[in-house]
């Protein structure tokens, strides 16, 4: 089993290695890639130094599995040519995302569509992942038929020149602007481009992709999506509509069942999910859970989860664990 992490020097790649690590992924040889300017580096991993190659050396080394976290130009130059030589390939970006012909995946949610020649395989966005896996048990029980999302989104999401933005404007230090704005002391409502609908593709990718994984084209979603100054992870305020009415005890129940999602509920004793405490943790935490009186069937809830982890690395590494679990790899 020979594994590159493509992407390896960013945020998302060293995540990727702290998983592997932390799950004690098996392989026989592992290969970290990154742009030309850092062949040659050194990385520590596990205790062992390798030394970081370029991507035409990367494919030609023909690895098993490429987890991808190096921009969506990258993925789209590179990951066919990958697939091309054999190798299945877990994409970060939001490059093949929508491809009808590709599998956009979260292994606990819709890891059963995975097939063994399927070459390219997307990871979805962070703000999605978090939300659809919170959903997920709901929806099976109930139905959704409208979901109101809001976010909160961490300055990591951008990559690492974003958290140095913030963290020189926090020392009073001259800044290299990665946002328009200042983002210390401040809350951005814009994520990634606006589209010619006035929405941005960051509330665009939860619209589509959760229709993707939930395999249904008829739940209706609307996004806002704002970026402010924290690192630990991403928060939302998620209010959604059920087809059938609910017990809120017994979504309670759902929600502490489900793997991989933590119930943090108790608000008489201020428990409640923040990203402070979610930060670097593979789970994802809800709380808040409250009826909306306004409307049936709706509830309020707060979905916090560290965007690097499950949001990223964590995903990809479980559908890479997914695939060798089931003989796909
Ligand atoms: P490098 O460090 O060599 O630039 P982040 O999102 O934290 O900024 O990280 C982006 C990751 O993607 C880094 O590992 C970066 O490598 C990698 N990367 C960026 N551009 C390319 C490219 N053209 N080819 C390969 N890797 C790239
Ligand atoms: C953010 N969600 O927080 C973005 C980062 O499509 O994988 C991830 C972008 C993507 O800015």
């Amino acid at each position: 089993m020979k594994l590159a992490v493509v992407g390896a020097t960013g945020l998302v790649g060293s995540e990727i290695l702290e998983v592997l690590e932390e799950h004690n992924f098996p392989f026989d040889e592992l290969l970290l890639v990154a742009s030309e300017r850092s062949a040659g580096k050194k990385i520590t991993f596990k205790g062992k130094e390798y030394t970081v190659i370029g991507l035409k050396q990367a494919v030609a080394e023909k690895p098993d599995i490429a987890i991808f976290s190096a921009g969506g130009n990258t993925s789209k130059e590179w990951a066919p040519l990958f697939a091309e030589a054999g190798t299945i390939v877990i994409d970060n970006s939001s490059a093949w995302r929508m491809d009808p012909s590709k599998k956009l995946v979260v292994p606990e949610i819709n890891g059963k569509v995975l097939r063994i020649d399927d070459r390219i395989i997307a990871n979805p966005n962070c703000s999605t992942i978090q939300m659809v896996l919170a959903l997920a048990p709901l929806r099976e029980k109930y139905g959704i038929k409208r979901i109101v999302v809001s976010t909160y989104q961490s300055v990591t999401g951008t990559g690492k020149d974003a958290v140095d933005q913030m963290m020189a404007e926090r020392k009073g230090e001259e800044a290299t602007m990665v946002y328009p704005y200042k983002i210390d002391l401040n809350v951005l409502p814009h994520i990634d481009v606006f589209q010619e609908n006035g929405y941005t593709k960051e509330e665009m990718k939860m619209i589509n992709e959760t229709k993707k994984i939930f395999g249904d084209d008829s739940i209706q979603v609307t996004a806002t999506a704002v970026r402010i100054p924290v690192m630990g992870g991403h928060s939302e305020s998620v209010n959604v509509e059920f087809h059938k009415d609910f017990d809120l005890d017994e979504v309670k129940r759902l929600l502490s069942n489900t793997p991989g999602v933590v119930l943090e509920d108790d608000p008489a004793n201020n428990v409640y999910p923040m990203p402070l405490n979610a930060h670097k943790k593979d789970e994802v935490f809800v709380g808040r859970l409250r009826r909306d009186d306004t409307q049936p069937n709706t509830l309020n809830m707060w979905i916090v989860a560290d965007n690097l982890r499950k949001g990223a690395a964590t995903n990809a590494v479980q559908i890479a664990e997914y695939l060798m679990e089931h003989s796909m790899a």
